[in-house]
């Protein structure tokens, strides 16, 4: 019949980003996204969601038992996040140069987070750390049909 293969989730081209529940209540979302594909990204998925603090807490497992991890779940579960696959050549390392430092005082000038964050927690956006990541995270909120 058809030979399913998502070959272009095993071979760096894909990302997996949110647009979290502060940059999606402060009417971002048009311009981050508009900064995304402007750079160069194609969205493969994309969906408005929001995220129930189980889910929060199981998508963020491996920051548990971190300071900060019931604050991220609570604010992660707080309102609606925009989840999104997206794919270019070199993606992982190509988004993180886009959305800055983890900390948007820290980030360059010009990055998603220095415009769109306010601090630490509320940074505006989540970009994968690996490819391995990346086909987990897109995984944890698409089904594989999808991104095709
Ligand atoms: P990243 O999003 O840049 O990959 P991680 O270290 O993976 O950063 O942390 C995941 C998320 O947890 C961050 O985006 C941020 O929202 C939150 N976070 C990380 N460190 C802190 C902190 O020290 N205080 C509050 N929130 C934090
Ligand atoms: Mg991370």
């Amino acid at each position: 019949m058809f030979a399913f293969k998502p070959n272009f989730t095993m071979n760096g081209k894909i990302t997996f980003t949110m647009i979290k529940p502060s940059a999606f209540s402060q009417g971002y979302t048009g311009q981050i996204l508009t900064m995304i594909e402007n750079a160069g990204f194609l969205i493969k998925a994309m969906k408005k969601v929001r995220l129930s603090q189980e889910q929060a807490g199981s998508f963020y497992e491996i920051h548990r038992g971190k300071p900060f991890y019931e604050e991220l779940v609570v604010f992660m579960s707080s309102g609606p996040i925009v989840a999104a696959v997206l794919e270019k050549e070199n993606a992982v390392e190509s988004f993180r140069m886009l959305i800055g430092a983890t900390d948007p005082a820290k980030a360059e000038p010009g990055t998603i987070r220095k415009l769109f964050g306010k601090n630490m927690g509320e940074n505006a956006v989540h970009g994968s750390d690996s490819d391995e990541n990346a086909i987990l995270e897109s995984g944890f909120f698409f089904p594989a049909i999808d991104l095709l």
